[in-house]
């Protein structure tokens, strides 16, 4: 173990609290290896670099932070997720565009990939080439800190994707692993015979199965076959080697320290490998992430952990980390499947779906939130629901299809114009592209009547995000109601797939005042966020519980201790006491919170309209009512 006394007492106490632990996991995944404990005690050396190269500030957040470890769980927490370039030209754009976040209650900003990614084609920054420097388009590392710092004077955390299952081929391990060097070879899972893939190649499921078949590339340079889930040029890491676990926890914190206080862990779920598995979820995967924990308590412990695992629902909780490990992986996991299980809902207006998953998704430790979304920049990807479908004759082939050709405008009852995402000539789906507004028909409408039917379920949909139990997020452009990129295939980025649909720019980077549809959306997403602001139920960690209702049509759930969450997924209108008679117990008058109004036994549901009950407030304290806009 390392000598502590050597330590400054902050970190001692912590390599105290911590240590331990980091060293009996990373003996999990790595004691047999030659040199073990050496290894080890390297990278104490360089964690305790770390923690001195910490500058003041962050130290001292970490010092509040730790204090209160349910500082980003309350209901006044807002993301926002954008593209830099998209959003405002490069990290100094971003700087300017902050009263804008403010105003719409931005605690927490997720900008997409912004460090040096390959030349050419990168998945859209997802080929990182170096993790030290910043896309030179979009600024320098100076901007970055810059950035970072202004943000968190205004209260707003930074949060970048930190992508760790893959690095380019174009980054230095790959180059050197083409050159020859075995060390850097070791960096990556190589196989010199195709054959050897086999026995993993038989269980994998495919990512990109248009764009990028197959899970292995052969690389010349290697004379081998390389490890590629995603894009031939994205080179999965090889976690079995400890020397990619220090240089990537060591990569994270170098970031920490420029003022990341977010890391949102892409494609967490593959990290790693096990044959006759779909080499997805695999237990070693949670040690890395629970290790990585560790070391963030460790040096870093302002800093949160956000899992980014597409997988389905019961797949989700052990990310935050469960059993011996409760509460001990990631702070904040997406809630992917209840994402999708809500477009489902949309489509099918009927939320049955919802419920399984709501019924499938566990009390989290304290410390801990969800995620809740509408849209991001990926595909919403229908898979993730099969587990919840294995009861339907062709375990959910036909809904998937249904819903997905709905979304894609090839269904007669449909208003969407969004695309369907990899779909195979065999028809199997897949996912589902394309901006909020255009899934909810707003991008369609033909007369007034449509126009108030796409907002109420643009509202619906992100009223969910903001009161099913999670931090919600907003993806750039959603609460300006901006439709699709509107642009031909042939103007779009080197290598882009079908999801640059909902990559368009941003609507109003000049930041003139939004008119028409754009500022309908924008005025009814700032009342929501208002409302949930003012509702203590609708922070992150109070309990969710369904409640029964008549019929699946309208979806129910209390939060908290006072508020009860009804929602109509139908076109058609539907008495409240009727579908969910329990609302009224004790005779007790209730508001709706979204439309401030008095709701009694005689209330009627519009189509897709969502409410939020309280107890009526006594007059003098009408703490949570809010003028509806
Ligand atoms: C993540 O996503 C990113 O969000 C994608 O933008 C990247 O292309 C990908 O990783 C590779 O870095 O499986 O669990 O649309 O949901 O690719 C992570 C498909 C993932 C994405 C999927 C993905």
């Amino acid at each position: 173990m390392i000598h502590s006394e050597a330590l400054p007492s902050e970190l001692a106490r912590r390599f105290s609290q911590h240590g331990a632990r980091l060293h009996r996991i990373l003996q999990q995944l790595y004691g047999q290896c030659v040199g073990f404990e050496a290894w080890y005690l390297q990278l104490c050396d360089d964690l305790a670099r770390q923690f001195a190269a910490r500058p003041n500030d962050l130290c001292a957040l970490d010092q509040i932070r730790s204090a209160q470890p349910r500082w980003f769980t309350s209901q006044h927490t807002l993301a926002y997720s954008a593209y830099t370039d998209k959003f405002a030209g490069t990290l100094r754009g971003v700087e300017d565009q902050i009263p804008y976040l403010k105003s719409l209650g931005t605690t927490y900003l997720h900008l997409l990939p912004f460090l040096r990614a390959r030349a050419g084609e990168n998945d859209g920054g997802f080929a990182i080439a170096s993790f030290d420097e910043v896309q030179p388009a979009l600024g320098t590392m100076d901007d970055l800190r810059s950035l970072a710092m202004a943000l968190r004077r205004e209260g707003i955390s930074l949060c970048t994707d930190f992508i760790l299952n893959h690095v380019a081929d174009e980054h230095t391990w790959a180059l050197a692993a083409k050159r020859g060097e075995a060390a850097y070879r070791d960096y990556f899972h190589v196989f010199d015979q195709v054959q050897n893939t086999d026995r993993f190649d038989n269980h994998l499921g495919q990512i990109f199965p248009e764009t990028a078949p197959g899970n292995f590339t052969f690389v010349d340079e290697l004379q081998a076959w390389a490890w590629t889930t995603f894009y031939p040029y994205q080179w999965d890491l090889n976690y079995g080697n400890p020397r990619v676990f220090a240089d990537i926890a060591l990569a994270l914190l170098h970031l920490a320290n420029q003022g990341v206080e977010i890391f949102r862990l892409d494609s967490a779920a593959f990290l790693w490998k096990r044959a006759g598995t779909n080499c997805m979820n695999q237990p070693e995967c949670h040690l890395i992430l629970q290790a990585l924990r560790c070391v963030v308590d460790i040096v870093a412990p302002g800093v949160l952990l956000k899992a980014e695992a597409i997988v389905p629902v019961n797949e989700l909780p052990p990310y935050f980390g469960v059993g011996p490990a409760w509460g001990q992986e990631c702070h904040l996991a997406y809630n992917s499947s209840l994402m999708t299980a809500s477009w489902l809902g949309l489509a099918e207006q009927d939320a049955d779906m919802i419920c399984r998953v709501m019924r499938a998704t566990p009390r989290l430790p304290s410390g801990c939130a969800w995620l809740t979304y509408v849209r991001c920049h990926d595909d919403i990807g229908w898979n993730v629901l099969r587990p919840e479908l294995l009861d339907e004759p062709d375990g959910g082939d036909a809904r998937l299809v249904r819903a997905a050709n709905f979304y894609a405008g090839q269904t007669p009852d449909s208003y969407a114009t969004g695309a369907n995402f990899q779909a195979r000539p065999d028809g199997q789906v897949h996912g589902t592209n394309g901006m909020t507004a255009a899934l909810v028909g707003l991008s369609s409408v033909k007369n007034p009547q449509q126009l108030a039917q796409a907002f109420a379920r643009l509202k619906l949909m992100y009223g969910l995000a903001m009161s099913a139990g999670g931090t919600p997020l907003i993806y750039m452009g959603d609460e300006l109601a901006q439709g699709n990129d509107q642009r031909p295939a042939s103007e779009w980025p080197p290598g882009a797939d079908g999801r640059q649909l909902h990559r368009p720019d941003f609507l109003n980077s000049e930041a003139v005042a939004p008119t028409g549809n754009a500022a309908t959306a924008l005025a009814a997403l700032k009342h929501l966020i208002a409302v949930r602001s003012g509702l203590p139920d609708l922070a992150a960690d109070t309990a969710t519980t369904l409640l029964a209702s008549t019929t699946t049509r309208v979806l129910a759930f209390a939060r908290g201790d006072c508020l009860t969450v009804v929602a109509n997924f139908a076109q058609a209108p539907m008495s409240l006491f009727e579908a969910v008679p329990d609302v009224f117990v004790n005779g007790q008058t209730l508001t709706d919170c979204i439309g401030n109004t008095p709701v009694e036994a005689n209330f009627v549901l519009a189509p897709w309209q969502m409410v939020w009950l309280m107890p009526t407030p006594a007059r003098d304290n009408p703490t949570h009512l809010m003028e509806a806009p």
